[in-house]
């Protein structure tokens, strides 16, 4: 079946939408607006100069970019050629990146100003026989460097290079499949070493159709602004995929989502759809933001964690924003479990989003009854065709059409279901299982604490010790023995920490996760 995600977002939008906004994108010296018909221009100079470097179908273009115009239109030319693009994370130090640089075989590698040190010392350490070019593009934050080309062991050049490359190439797109490679997205998990989740082009087409459409109701008059960046499943989605599906605009800020920022770009565009997390949603409670600060904003979501019921309460009294929260992974390429609008139900999940199944499994592979705790499996047509080159943890996530997910979940009586964390998170603690949620639930509640993550320590005998690490609340002190006697007075006895020790922040993924792993390292010295 022939299909390009390229052409399904931008060009079928063509002509008659061609004066639409498609981007507007934040840059240090204004906003740079592009509307449908300059971002596939945009996206035929780049795609031919991808050519013109010598970049063939299925063959990766790794991006090291902050959100704007030239990421934007880079993954989208890339897919148009038939080659896979991977934006990775621009938390990456260089260490990082060279190992993505080596495991994507890249041929290309396309970063930012701001990113031109980092590249270039994974450049040098990967050592990778297939890259060929970085290309440093020439938008983004300013840097100090006076020459952001020089230095590398591979061919560089800038945007106006790239562009001048395509000269002669203009072969317009690739008949790929619905089955062709289109899109890498590492992802680390909890276990801390990357894998590349590879994603064909007609997984783009499902989100679009199945939680685009069906749950968030995307509309062609929306603008959206998603504080994840292009380079996270849930990022793309956002601000790329949903919007360009119906021919909506999104709103690409490189900045840190603090409140502040995000008032300010909700005070100067027309954003009708917020996409945010809980670590966002916390510090917009905590902030002094006018209460309607969110007025024009008719949609929120929330991913990559659990959002607490008191958050989804809080966004929607003092805001008014009613806040679908849900659950996705970089598997499925965006969220398969979700509140609808209308029924949100505050602290789950939700239901499952059309065309996505989901089974909770106890250890047996058996399926529990409502009410009972067990692993999330998850099937679906967005499913990733698999981790690439990575066969041992293939095998132990992917259980023929279905996936593992890791996520310890139960489904409640009235259908919704509610995670509990991870399936390996859960403690037994005196013969009990412990959910860690549960216990951090308490304690987010107690006025000195700031972020809590509560993990299991084998004491001497190898017997877990629940020890809750906190981030302390601004200006405040915290004080062990009243958090405990705080969840002794609020939950079972057996569920209270044994320890209580203070941090100064949460590891977390470049998808917001929590590093559970590296707390546990934390909590046992
Ligand atoms: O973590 C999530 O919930 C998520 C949502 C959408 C896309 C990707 C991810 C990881």
């Amino acid at each position: 079946q022939q299909f390009n995600a390229s052409h399904y977002l931008l060009h079928r939008h063509l002509p008659a939408g061609a004066s639409r906004v498609a981007v507007r994108a934040l840059t240090p010296g204004g906003v740079r607006e592009l509307t449908y018909g300059e971002v596939a221009e945009e996206v035929g100079k780049v795609a031919s100069g991808l050519r013109g470097l010598g970049v063939r179908p299925e063959q990766r273009v790794l991006m090291v970019c902050s959100d704007g115009v030239e990421l934007f239109t880079a993954i989208l030319a890339t897919m148009r050629i038939g080659a896979v693009a991977v934006p990775v994370s621009t938390m990456l130090r260089g260490p990082e990146l060279a190992k993505l640089v080596g495991d994507s075989r890249a041929t290309v590698l396309l970063c930012s100003p701001e990113f031109g040190e980092v590249t270039r010392v994974a450049v040098e350490l990967a050592g990778s026989p297939d890259l060929t070019d970085v290309v440093v593009t020439s938008a983004g934050v300013p840097v100090n460097d006076p020459d952001p080309l020089a230095g590398y062991p591979v061919r560089t050049r800038d945007w106006t290079d790239l562009v001048a490359a395509g000269f002669g190439h203009d072969d317009g797109q690739y008949p790929t499949w619905d089955e062709s490679p289109a899109l890498w997205l590492y992802t680390s998990g909890t276990t801390g070493t990357p894998k590349a989740a590879m994603h064909r082009h007609a997984d783009i087409r499902t989100v679009c159709e199945t939680y685009g459409a069906q749950v968030l109701g995307i509309r062609a008059d929306d603008v959206c602004f998603s504080v994840a960046k292009l380079f996270f499943a849930y990022g793309i989605g956002n601000s790329m995929f949903f919007p360009m599906a119906v021919g909506a605009s999104a709103v690409l800020s490189p900045g840190r989502p603090s409140p502040g920022a995000i008032a300010a770009v909700l005070a100067e565009h027309p954003v009708t759809l917020f996409y945010g997390s809980p670590s966002v949603y916390g510090p917009l409670l905590a902030s002094d933001l006018p209460d309607d600060a969110f007025a024009r904003v008719r949609r929120g979501v929330s991913a990559g964690e659990a959002l607490p019921a008191r958050m989804v309460v809080g966004m929607r009294d003092r805001f008014g924003l009613e806040v679908l929260d849900g659950i996705g992974s970089t598997e499925a390429l965006h969220i398969y479990l979700s509140n609808r609008p209308g029924e949100v139900a505050p602290g789950t999940s939700g239901v499952p989003v059309p065309g996505y199944e989901v089974e909770i499994r106890d250890d047996d592979g058996t399926i529990v009854a409502d009410g009972e705790k067990g692993t999330l499996y998850l099937r679906a047509d967005s499913l990733c065709t698999g981790y690439w080159c990575r066969t041992d943890v293939n095998r132990r996530v992917f259980e023929g059409e279905w996936m593992r997910t890791g996520d310890t979940y139960v489904r409640n009586p009235d259908g919704t279901y509610q995670c509990l964390g991870r399936t390996d998170d859960v403690l037994k603690v005196g013969g009990i299982w412990v959910t860690p949620m549960e216990v951090e639930e308490r304690l987010i509640t107690h006025p000195s604490v700031a972020e809590v993550v509560v993990v299991g320590v084998p004491d001497a005998d190898g017997l877990d010790r629940t020890v809750a690490c906190v981030v302390p609340a601004e200006g405040a002190v915290v004080d062990p023995d009243a958090l405990i006697a705080w969840c002794r007075e609020g939950l079972a006895s057996f569920k209270k920490p044994s320890h209580v020790l203070t941090i100064d922040a949460v590891p977390r993924t470049a998808t917001g996760k929590v590093q559970r792993f590296l707390v546990r390292e934390l909590a046992a010295k």
